[in-house]
Order: structure tokens, then sequence, then C-alpha cells
């Protein structure tokens, strides 16, 4: 039966927290969000940012570009960020505050962003769509019909994925309290959200509504 309910913890990784290398503000406020909500799910999916040195989304590999600036990276619009996730350096980990112990069930690792040629915001599809990490079918193998999103950053790699998840049949929430964002302003990411039908939840609402044990 497809009644099964996942946990996306999107790029909890120190290099999104604060003193990290791409520091989203109040970051690791979601941390004490996560560790409530571990002990409420029976099927839980880290998804990790896991970049080469020479990603071509790090500004360092652009002649005369600076962070944050826009390029065209084999057709599609490109934001160059400072090197961040880099494999196997510790601002790749995830934060150290998340509490495994709390996890009854079952977790996963997926990773994104290893191909240097095009970034990967979206924990199922790279941003050209070419090629998928095989989330969409672990969960529907695994009976997930709802999944819930949290992590960072809430207006790139949580958002993409919350909209993936949705567009692939899933009903999906993001989680509020949850998730943190680049920009202070989120309107799109909102708008976007309503178009595709992911609900925008705050995690008492969990409870509130028995959508969790
Ligand atoms: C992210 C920018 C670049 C994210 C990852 O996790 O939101 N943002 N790489
Ligand atoms: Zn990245």
């Amino acid at each position: 039966m497809k009644n099964r309910k996942a946990l996306i913890i999107v790029d909890a990784q120190n290099d999104f927290m604060p003193g990290g290398a791409l520091a989203v503000p109040e970051g690791d406020e979601i941390i004490s969000v996560i560790n409530s909500l571990l002990p409420k799910f029976d099927l839980i999916i880290f998804t990790k940012d896991w970049h080469p040195y020479n990603h071509k989304s790090f500004a360092s590999q652009h002649e005369d570009k600076e962070i944050y600036d826009s390029v065209d990276l084999n057709g599609l619009s490109q934001v160059l960020w400072p090197d961040h996730c880099i494999q196997d350096t510790p601002g790749a980990d995830l934060h150290p505050g998340i509490d495994f112990g709390k996890i009854n069930g079952d977790f996963y690792f997926f990773k994104k962003g290893m191909d240097p040629e095009v970034d990967s915001y979206s924990g199922f599809y790279d941003n050209g769509r070419k090629n998928s990490t095989g989330l969409k079918e672990f969960l529907d193998e695994r009976g997930v019909a709802e999944v819930y999103v949290v992590g960072l950053a809430l207006d790139y790699c949580v958002s993409y994925t919350a909209i993936d998840a949705a567009m692939e049949g899933f009903k999906t929430a993001v989680i509020e309290d949850g998730t943190r964002s680049i920009s202070p302003d989120i309107n799109e990411v909102l708008q976007n959200f309503h178009e595709a039908g992911v609900s925008f939840i705050e995690s008492w609402e969990l409870e509130m509504y028995n959508l969790v044990k």
C-alpha cells in the first residue's frame, strides 16, 4: 500500500551554516527542529551537495567573474557560488548537531552536484533534468505517498526538491521552521509552491493534524 511518509532533509551541511562557505542566515536554527522531527518518520532521506573542487558553479572556475554573477553554463543560467560542499571536506559534512540517535526508522543519503558541468539543486534531478539521482524510484519502491521537506536553502535546493517531489506525484509540504533562505525575499518561492501544489506548514501542525506519529 502506498501510504508512507518520508522526511527529506536537504543539504543540512556545514558550508550552509553560519561561518560556512555559503552561509545561509540562521541556517543552524533548523537543527533543533530537524531533531524534533527525526523520531516522527520511519523513512528519512538526507541529501548532500557533493561537488568536485572544480565544479563550474563555483566563481573560482571562471575568469573575470564574481561570486553571485550569473553565467551561461551549457545552456542553463547559473549563479556563481563561493566554493562549497567539496567532496570529503568538513564543509560537506552534515551539521554535527543532527542527532542520529533520535532516528527510529531507516535513513539514507543521496548525493548530488557531482558533475562539474551542471548544477543540481534538486534531490531528484540535475538543473538540466538530464540525470536523476534515483530518489523518485527509491521512494516509489518503498510505498511513499507523502514527503515533508526541510533543510537549506529554502530558495534553492529546498524549493527545487519540493517542486520536483510534487511534480512526481508526491503530496508535498515544506516545513517552514525547518528551513531558512539565502534571500530575505521569499515571495517568488511561495508563489512557486502555490502553483506546484506544495504546502508550506509549520512543524507543530504535524501533530495538530495527526500527520505523523
Ligand atoms: C545550494 C547553492 C548552491 C543549496 C547548493 O543547498 O540550496 N545553494 N548549492
Ligand atoms: Zn552547490
